[in-house]
């Protein structure tokens, strides 16, 4: 039996429900690119709760693909391994040795972890690497970062298979070479390349902090080019976001809308930004 006493919580969660109708309209059908970083994938609890806010979005009609991190999870091996890793840039500096761990914790350990979690909230996820149906094709970045890659190419058909058949890709940020080379892609800069490519509605990049900050530790809200390249010119955007925001810009060039930086460990940070008038987060438009 439903409770009947109308008590505040019901009420304020059908008013949610109803107000999020025109939200809910506008993101039918669209293409919505989520980068889940390593750092964002705090508890299994947070998982559940990231996987449930997919599966909604499907079943209200956005096409959600995940493209996932998992530097945290790649250290921790390297570490048990005793193989020794240095960023350049925040990029891993990769060797032959590297790259085959960077592959079996992200394409195998990680990768399933999200794929089983959206399962089990009753979504039907697919896992994928750059590598299935020559997703992404790589050429090397540097040859100091050694099998770092830089996609130079995405063929989003199988993508947009999955679609089709209600699925939800969950992908790898491994990269192909074309002389059969495995390359290690920055999770960001895979996102950004396949939501290009997609022509997304949206790239959502998930991180651990709250968004862009101002130089007195304010979330900005709105952000254009001009004053991302302004603020890193000027050293208030710095480390880890001069990347995201790079990856931004370039997303925009590539034709997707709107690209968000958000907490991915607050709760509902998607559904919070995609279906209520608040939004969350940064948000970078074309
Ligand atoms: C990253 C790939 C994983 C990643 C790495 O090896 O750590 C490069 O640095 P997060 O959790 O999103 O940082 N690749 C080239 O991007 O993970």
């Amino acid at each position: 039996m439903k409770p009947r006493d109308m008590n505040r919580d019901w009420i304020a969660t059908a008013r949610t429900l109803s107000q999020a109708l025109p939200y809910l309209q506008r993101y039918s059908e669209a293409v919505v690119v989520i980068k889940l970083g390593g750092h964002a994938m705090s508890s299994p609890e947070a998982m559940d709760e990231f996987a449930r806010d997919v599966v909604l979005m499907r079943q209200v009609g956005v096409n959600p693909v995940i493209v996932h991190g998992g530097g945290p999870m790649i250290n921790a091996m390297l570490d048990k391994l005793g193989i020794e890793s240095t960023f350049v840039r925040g990029k891993r500096v990769t060797d032959a040795a590297t790259v085959e761990v960077v592959e079996m914790i992200l394409s195998g350990l990680v990768n399933k972890q999200i794929v089983q979690a959206i399962n089990r909230q009753g979504g039907k996820a697919v896992g994928l690497s750059g590598k299935d149906a020559d997703l992404m094709i790589c050429e090397q970045t540097d040859p100091n970062l050694g099998f770092v890659g830089t996609p130079v190419e995405v063929r989003p058909q199988i993508l947009q298979d999955l679609f089709q058949n209600n699925t939800i890709p969950v992908i790898a940020p491994l990269g192909a070479g074309r002389e059969g080379e495995t390359f290690n892609v920055n999770g960001d800069t895979a996102a950004g390349a396949i939501a290009g490519a997609l022509k997304a509605d949206r790239l959502l990049l998930l991180t651990d902090v709250s968004g862009v900050k101002d130089d007195s530790g304010d979330v900005v809200t709105d952000l254009t080019e001009g004053q991302i390249r302004a603020m890193i010119a000027d050293g208030t955007i710095a480390g880890g976001m001069i990347p995201k925001t790079e990856t931004a810009l370039e997303a925009i060039a590539g034709g997707v809308r709107a690209v968000v930086i958000l907490d991915g460990r607050a709760p509902n940070a998607c559904l919070l930004e995609l279906f209520t008038e608040h939004g969350a987060g940064s948000i970078i438009r074309s």
